[in-house]
């Protein structure tokens, strides 16, 4: 008899055995525990003792423990990152990604990437979306593949609707037998890139090293590529942790960055044409700027047209003080416009109506019927059908795909083409006039300013005006607005590629402090004074972020825009009451933060950042500012409180 089959017998008669023994037992038991025993006997029956092989594993000793394994795959894993030239890596950490966490520090000597310590997953990838929109490239999270991942999913959504690009990484432990019972088992999956698939551009989970260094350089290539993304990599605990097998066989591809795709020129020659012959052409910008050329390519071709300009600030497309820009114009500008051109326009529809839910939800066109509208962007090539950022439909008499900053010389130029002396003298006379209501609108917004200037609490107009009056002989950058009526963009002069970097995307409160913070970590290299205002609400979702601020020193002025309240919802909600004529005394109910009030200057002490405040009398405001921005000059953070009314 073959030996195998001699020792599944004998094991076998060992079962059995036992199980004889059991049977014995059971003799001396009373009649209903008998039953409840006979019963799994059947099944006992039908499992089949462990073969040979499982009972050789069960019984070897466990294999040596590799203390002297000198590289390990997460080593790999940092040149891939290197050569993709990623200066930071952002994250809270976690055992599943241990292995190239160690290869971070050990191997890559903590510099690209570097890590960034964040107290939250959300902050990490926040971070990333705010600090791309500055510094021109992604930086890289590493998170908990199923619980991290599942706290960074919000800032992930945010990035995604801001067609922002974010490397995010998750550990993860894919071969079930190499699990440790508990929390391994619970923080590990089949398919992890699946809770955040409907808002990443892309994702994968590569199996060897090869595969990752191909994986990452490709998602390198996929978020940077307009309309760029946050992309996903589930990466395998054992592929970061084990020794490279065949390290001669890897090879780490070449990251070739697309050109981004430019309109078709014949379309934008009709564009050009439609423009030059219109009376009362207005351009509508959203995120056109993705690099410092964006906004001069927008100034030129405006001032090609001598045409009024309204910038949705989705990023920093055109100069607050140039004679063009005429964003708070737009009421009376759209209503009167023939021809529209609307470039990388996030919610056109949203744009060209007006719409209204504070009794029912009624809408009307902000345009004539006869305007037509011509869209230039990337914004048709690439949607997903379950989350709904792309807005209702709008038609266009012209729909134009390619990216609107590389489109925007050759449009410049066709419409330079077309303009005849007679159009010239036109667009000349235009642009007086133009200049003239930009004037008007500039002076209105500082008029309109001063109400309520002595007022405590502090009018918002107030506290930016305060801020500004001692920021504006510094290089500044304005890096978050939770302000509703836009104070900065009116009374600020913005015009530097940096002086703003945009919204959130996806308005997913909590945003603002982490973003800024990673837009104050790529402001940090150009030596520019940074600076936020930050709804309350927002900073309690992660004031933590204030520890990461102090921890990597980075300087940042955050303004805290204090109204004790989730104000747009306490809003919200009174007019609610109002509606169902049931009177607004509860609406405070679930929408203020008060009793107790926060004081975050003490918060901000608590995490080590330079705290001031709160500030309720206005004539405090001036030295607190002073002395909060003499500490971010030093290279600190520093956080001050403004306690302001809801306006
Ligand atoms: C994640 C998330 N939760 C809730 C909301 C609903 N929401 C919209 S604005 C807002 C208030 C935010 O408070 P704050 O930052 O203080 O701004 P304020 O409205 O007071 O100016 C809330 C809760 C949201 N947009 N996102
Ligand atoms: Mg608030």
């Amino acid at each position: 008899m073959p030996k195998r089959r001699q020792s599944v017998d004998s094991s076998r008669r060992n079962f059995l055995k036992g199980a004889t023994l059991a049977g014995a037992a059971t003799l001396a038991a009373p009649a209903a525990t008998q039953a409840q025993v006979a019963a799994p006997k059947a099944d006992i029956k039908k499992a089949l003792p462990p073969g040979p092989r499982q009972i050789a594993v069960e019984t070897q000793p466990p294999a040596k423990d590799p203390v002297n394994q000198s590289s390990s795959g997460g080593d790999f894993m940092v040149d891939v990152i290197k050569t993709l030239d990623i200066d930071y890596l952002a994250m809270n950490c976690a055992s599943s990604f241990r292995g190239l966490h160690e290869a971070v520090l050990n191997y890559g000597k903590n510099t690209k990437p570097e890590i960034l310590t964040c107290p939250h997953e959300e902050i990490a990838v926040h971070m990333g979306q705010g600090y791309a929109k500055i510094e021109g490239k992604p930086l890289a999270m590493i998170c908990h593949g199923v619980v991290g991942l599942q706290h960074a999913t919000m800032a992930m959504y945010n990035a995604w609707c801001d067609r922002v690009p974010v490397i995010v990484m998750g550990g993860n432990i894919m071969e079930a037998n190499k699990r440790a019972p508990g929390a391994e088992w619970v923080h590990s999956g089949v398919d992890i890139g699946a809770v955040c698939r409907d808002f990443t551009k892309w994702d994968d989970q590569p199996t060897t090293l090869q595969h990752f260094a191909e994986s990452m350089v490709r998602a390198y290539k996929i978020a940077t590529t307009p309309p760029m993304g946050p992309v996903f990599l589930a990466l395998d605990a054992e592929l970061q942790e084990n020794p490279i097998p065949d390290i001669e066989s890897l090879r780490i591809p070449k990251l070739a960055k697309v050109i981004p795709p430019q309109g078709d020129a014949g379309a934008l020659a009709e564009a050009a044409k439609l423009l030059v012959a219109a009376e009362n052409p207005v351009i509508i910008a959203d995120r056109v700027a993705r690099t410092p050329a964006g906004m001069a390519n927008l100034v030129a071709l405006a001032e090609a047209l001598q045409c009024p300009v309204i910038d949705n600030v989705g990023r920093m497309n055109f100069p607050s003080r140039h004679p063009l820009n005429q964003s708070f114009r737009r009421g009376p500008l759209l209503g009167q416009a023939d021809v529209i051109l609307a470039i990388e326009v996030n919610d056109l529809w949203g744009t060209l109506n007006n719409f209204s839910d504070r009794i029912v939800r009624t809408s009307r066109p902000a345009i004539k019927p006869t305007a037509k509208t011509i869209t230039l962007g990337v914004r048709d090539l690439y949607l997903k059908s379950n989350y709904q950022d792309f807005g209702r439909y709008q038609d266009a008499d012209l729909a134009i795909a390619g990216d609107g900053e590389a489109s925007l010389p050759a449009l410049t130029e066709a419409v330079k083409r077309l303009t005849d002396d007679s159009r010239k003298s036109a667009f000349a006379e235009r642009g007086k006039k133009l200049a003239a209501a930009h004037v008007a609108m500039v002076d209105r917004a500082k008029s309109d300013a001063t109400i309520g200037w002595d007022a405590s609490p502090i009018t918002t107009a107030r506290m930016c005006a305060e801020v500004y009056a001692q920021i504006k002989d510094e290089d500044w950058s304005l890096v978050g607005n939770t302000i509703r009526n836009s104070w900065p963009h009116k009374l600020w002069d913005m015009n530097k590629p940096y002086s703003w970097n945009g919204v959130s995307g996806g308005a997913g409160v909590g945003y603002n402090a982490p973003a800024s913070l990673g837009a104050a970590l790529a402001n940090k290299r150009h030596g520019r004074l940074t600076v936020t205002f930050n709804g309350d609400g927002d900073l309690m979702f992660v004031p933590n972020t204030l520890w990461t601020a102090a921890h990597h020193r980075i300087p940042i002025l955050y303004i805290v825009h204090n109204n004790r309240a989730y104000h747009q919802e306490y809003m919200y909600l009174q007019a609610m009451a109002a509606r169902h004529g049931r009177g607004i005394e509860n609406t405070k109910i679930g929408t203020t933060i008060t009793d107790p009030n926060v004081d975050y200057a003490t918060v901000a002490r608590g995490f080590g950042v330079h705290g001031e405040g709160p500030i309720v009398d206005p004539k405090d405001l001036g030295p607190a500012l002073s002395r909060a921005i003499a500490a971010v000059k030093s290279g600190q953070p520093a956080l001050v409180d403004v306690v302001t009314d809801p306006r």
